[in-house]
């Protein structure tokens, strides 16, 4: 009898852990689609490591300000330089007006990631480099 307790216990905290780390999973998710352009960075656009296991993964400074912005994108947001690269985060997320429209022929870089930015080659090279990849 007690060792059926014990399993069952045991038992009940797992379950409780899986749902727990699928909700916080699901919000997070939740949270990316808010953004314009998420797809190519996906968690780490907001955190400091590319997969969060659960919803306590440390934020990094866009993810900071997506948060204290009420998580929403818009024009506020997007003109702010989260992570001090120079860049603008609409700038680096590729919706540098912030109304949630991006442009996909625009580089993106991670708006909370000082160390990654867009090259310093002009929209119009860039465009031109991409369609030599493009069949
Ligand atoms: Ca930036
Ligand atoms: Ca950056």
């Amino acid at each position: 009898m007690r060792l059926m307790l014990r399993y069952r216990g045991l038992s009940l905290f797992i379950i409780c852990t899986i749902a727990f780390i699928a909700g916080a999973l699901s919000s997070s998710e939740d949270f990316m689609k808010k953004l314009p352009n998420y797809d190519k960075f996906k968690c780490a656009i907001c955190h400091t490591v590319p997969d969060p296991a659960t919803g306590s993964a440390e934020l990094n400074p866009f993810g900071t300000a997506f948060h204290e912005n009420g998580d929403k994108w818009d024009a506020t947001l997007a003109t702010k330089d989260s992570d001090n690269d120079s860049y603008s985060n609409g700038r680096e997320i590729g919706d540098d007006n912030g109304d949630g429209t991006p442009d996909i022929s625009q580089e993106r870089s991670n708006p909370g990631n000082p160390l990654d930015m867009p090259s310093s080659i002009d929209n119009e090279t860039w465009g031109i480099i991409k369609n030599l990849f493009h069949d």
